[in-house]
């Protein structure tokens, strides 16, 4: 275990004379730092943050790396009151020296991941201080949030040397209240975040892919009114495709307080009334909607307004629902042609976080004749949803409950809630998220399947309007594939990952594999596929060609296209991306090399096979 926050306190056990004697010692640092013993108020979630005008706080921050994490936690792990985040500059005449120093330390690039932005941090683990100054003037009666679109793992902050909030959790985006604590003209803030790998983490100690530490997605500011939209959900009614429904949460609303809504291309207008708990439900009908889907993603501005607050989102509207085994966008049967896709930037390669990055990843995949993406194995930026959105690419976005997680650790469970929670609460407005994934490949026991049928339900508790699934491991009788997993009664679509040809046996194997489904629920084939290194040939049997994997993808989608309940496919994975777990030399060199295209954006042979299967749609039933 480590060192995370032990706040100090008079009754704590922990207390020793000799403590008690250094508290004494440091009491005139502890007066001069009041404010940082003030608790700070946990984030909270802002649906559409990045559509609201912000300060952008990207750019080059002053960084130091602190492996023993002293610059917050002093030898008994208790925090400071005199930690690096007071941004302490030394002065002729200082008592005792001043160890470290923002404005002279390496800079680090915001957003970014750092390992992939200096040498020595390549494989660093551990905590990194960021700091940097602004210029700031505050509106009255507005509130000024922190927006962190991620910061990887756990990540503290505080602004001009007050605590502004903590939180955990490396692929979600949070919103810190620091109205308190910025004010006019010049202002800083420090930053200390920790990719350390823990048990109990969510993901825990080994995932197959790079723990990019840092604070990895846009930073900014967001002022907003007193009373404010926080939260809303406008989606397209199951039962009348001309009601649009959904809520809108104001924080700190009174009850009675007036929800205005307009869509102005459909001259379509309502208005609702606040409740108790500061929600207005949101029934309209309008006239002559588009729907939204692959073909024609088309979107709608829409404009929400509560009291002096005024958000404008762009969004479209669609049903997704699963009968039967078949899965029914507005209505109809629909095949999911797709592909899986890490968060790994095209070309430059580290955490992918640009607009940039997301149109090379989608144009590829839409190039590859797809119309729908896996996002594994953690919700993906923003920029990701949105240029979704617009392409017109089927969203699956994914807990990162990875693995063997610590089933049996309510604490565990709660971290996943959370995230579970911000991932919803902050996307559920884009059209093209159709599925959430609740975990990835996990092992088939009792307290595993209690624990994801309990996310599971908590799920569809924030969101009805979607399908919940789970990619899951599948075992095998001789050559009939059997997927009996008890986790499968909890979900509403069938994800199934199978390695036939690389981890198991030969890619021949797939034309006599059998399959059995004990659920009638459709089946997404989430994962297969096999490393090549692009541009290294040989015969469809000499492994890491991409005659090889090409081979494979041969056969699987033989196989594929005889699975009666087959609804979909996303194989492992468009792009190859960096992973500690693979470090074969001169083939790998720490990228998984399972992409249909290289990190430099080489495509390999078996992207044409697929790309051949999906433009013809020779694999699922046409729509
Ligand atoms: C899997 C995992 C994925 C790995 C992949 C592989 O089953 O879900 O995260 O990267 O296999 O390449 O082994």
């Amino acid at each position: 275990m480590m060192h995370y926050p032990v706040r100090l306190s008079a009754n704590s056990p922990k207390y020793s004379p000799r403590k008690i004697a250094r508290l004494f010692a440091c009491a005139a640092l502890f007066v001069a730092a009041s404010a940082w013993a003030a608790p700070a108020s946990a984030p909270i979630v802002l649906t559409g943050a990045d559509r609201r005008p912000a300060t952008s706080l990207s750019g080059e921050w002053g960084s130091i790396v602190d492996p023993y994490f002293s610059g917050l936690f002093s030898f008994h792990h208790e925090e400071k009151a005199n930690g690096w985040f007071r941004n302490e500059k030394a002065k002729p005449g200082d008592t005792r020296p001043v160890e470290y120093d923002f404005s002279k330390a390496p800079k680090l690039k915001v957003p970014g991941d750092w390992n992939t932005q200096r040498q020595s941090l390549y494989y660093y683990e551990g905590p990194i201080w960021y700091e940097r100054d602004f210029t700031y003037q505050p509106v009255e009666h507005k509130r000024v949030f922190l927006h962190v679109g991620a910061a990887n793992y756990r990540s503290w902050f505080w602004v001009n040397g007050t605590k502004v909030c903590e939180h955990e959790g490396g692929f979600t985006s949070f919103n810190c209240d620091v109205t308190a604590a910025i004010h006019s003209g010049a202002n800083f803030i420090v930053a200390a975040v920790d990719n350390t790998r823990h048990e109990d983490n969510v993901p825990t100690l080994e995932t197959d892919w790079w723990n990019y530490g840092g604070l990895t997605r846009e930073i900014s500011l967001i002022a907003v009114p007193d009373q404010f939209i926080d939260q809303y959900d406008l989606h397209l009614s199951r039962v009348d495709a001309s009601v649009i429904e959904g809520w809108v949460h104001v924080m700190d609303a009174e009850p009675g307080a007036t929800v205005a809504i307009q869509i102005p291309e459909l001259k379509a207008k309502t208005t609702a009334t606040v409740g108790d708990g500061g929600r207005a439900a949101i029934h309209f009908s309008v006239q002559s909607l588009e729907r939204w889907s692959p073909e024609s993603p088309k979107l709608y501005k829409v404009q929400i307004r509560a009291g002096q607050d005024e958000i404008s989102e762009l969004t479209g509207f669609r049903t997704v629902e699963a009968r039967g085994t078949e899965i029914l966008l507005n209505g109809k049967p629909i095949f999911l042609r797709g592909i899986c896709i890490h968060a790994e930037a095209p070309y430059r390669t580290g955490r992918a976080y640009t607009d940039k990055d997301a149109e090379t990843l989608l144009g590829w995949a839409r190039e590859m004749g797809s119309n729908y993406v896996r996002l594994a194995h953690y919700p993906h930026d923003e920029t990701m949803l949105r240029a979704a959105d617009r392409m017109g690419l089927l969203v699956w976005s994914e807990n990162p409950v990875y693995w063997a997680v610590q089933f049996d650790n309510p604490k565990v469970l709660a971290k996943a809630e959370q995230q579970l929670e911000e991932e919803i609460n902050t996307s559920r407005n884009h059209p093209a998220i159709i599925l959430w994934s609740m975990a990835n490949e996990t092992p088939n026991t009792e307290a595993r399947t209690r624990f994801i049928t309990t996310e599971a339900a908590h799920a569809r508790g924030l969101d009805p309007t979607r399908l919940i699934t789970a990619a899951l491991l599948v075992r095998a009788e001789g050559n009939t594939k059997i997927v009996d997993d008890p986790l499968g009664k909890a979900l509403d679509v069938i994800g199934v990952n199978e390695y036939i040809g690389w981890y198991e046996k030969t890619p021949e194997t797939a034309d006599v594999t059998e399959w059995r489904f004990d659920f009638q629920k459709p089946v997404i084939a989430s994962e297969l596929g096999g490393d090549a290194r692009a541009g290294l040939h040989g015969g469809p049997n000499d492994r890491w060609t991409e005659e090889y994997q090409a081979n494979i993808y041969r056969h699987q989608l033989g196989m594929l296209s005889k699975i009666a309940q087959l609804r979909g496919m996303s194989p492992w994975i468009l792009m190859d991306f960096r992973s500690p777990n693979r470090p074969l030399a001169g083939i790998q060199d720490d990228f998984n090399r399972k992409g249909l295209i290289s990190e430099q954006g080489q495509k390999k042979q078996a992207f044409f096979i697929l790309q051949k299967a999906y433009k013809e749609k020779t694999i699922g039933k046409a729509e």
